[in-house]
């Protein structure tokens, strides 16, 4: 460790632990999408409904991620390398409505997630398809999924299909079931205040 390293405690938020490999959680459904069959859909609250094919996504520019991931069941994996093309600018190509302020993610396996504008805006937020420099593989969401490093896991939708942008907020899969709809892990928001 040199001392340009935080100490691990610092980087671990509270009620976490780390783990070395990431675990794979889901409801269970993996999906079998084909790069060539893989639609993302962006409709709702904008100006311009889009539909992206994978072709589009590969013309983006990639950007690469080292984040670290916490799932709200208390694991975090600290320096995950992800790539991907950052979510805003694919927002960015349906034009979102001025009042649309929250969205909700799509997965092929009907999952759900809903989030702020700005969760989906921030920068480190990405469509990404690669994991540790290989493609991104089916049971962590490939071939695309989302990842918002700044909410606990459930908020990082695989095997991503749509986007939707709403100006009123909607519970999704685990948001209709008491969890938090920003999810900070900093500041444990793991359950909505009832
Ligand atoms: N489509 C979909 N995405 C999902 C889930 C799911 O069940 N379906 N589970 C979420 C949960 S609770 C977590 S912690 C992360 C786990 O991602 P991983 O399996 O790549 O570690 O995926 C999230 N994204
Ligand atoms: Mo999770």
């Amino acid at each position: 460790m040199t001392d340009r390293t935080p100490p691990l405690a610092e980087r671990t938020p509270p009620g976490q632990h780390i783990v070395e490999t990431l675990p794979v959680l889901d409801l269970g459904i993996r999906p079998d999408i084909h790069p060539e069959a893989w639609r993302l859909r962006l409709f709702g609250a904008v100006t311009q409904e889009r539909v992206l094919d994978w072709a589009t996504l590969m013309r983006l520019p990639p950007t690469p991620l080292v984040a670290d991931f916490h799932c709200v069941t208390r694991w975090s994996r600290l320096d995950t390398a992800w790539d991907g093309v950052p979510a805003w600018r694919i927002a960015a190509l349906a034009t979102p409505l001025p009042e649309a302020r929250f969205i909700t993610l799509h997965g092929y396996d009907g999952y759900t997630a809903n989030l702020p504008i700005e969760a989906l805006m921030a920068g480190d937020t990405l469509l990404a398809y690669r994991l540790s420099g290989q493609p991104l593989p089916r049971e962590h969401g490939g071939p695309v999924r989302l990842l918002a490093p700044q909410r606990y896991g459930w908020k990082s939708v695989k095997w991503l299909t749509s986007i939707e942008f709403h100006i009123e907020d909607r519970p999704g899969f685990w948001e209709t079931r008491g969890y938090h709809h920003d999810a900070d892990p900093w500041r444990e928001e793991r359950f909505r205040a009832a």
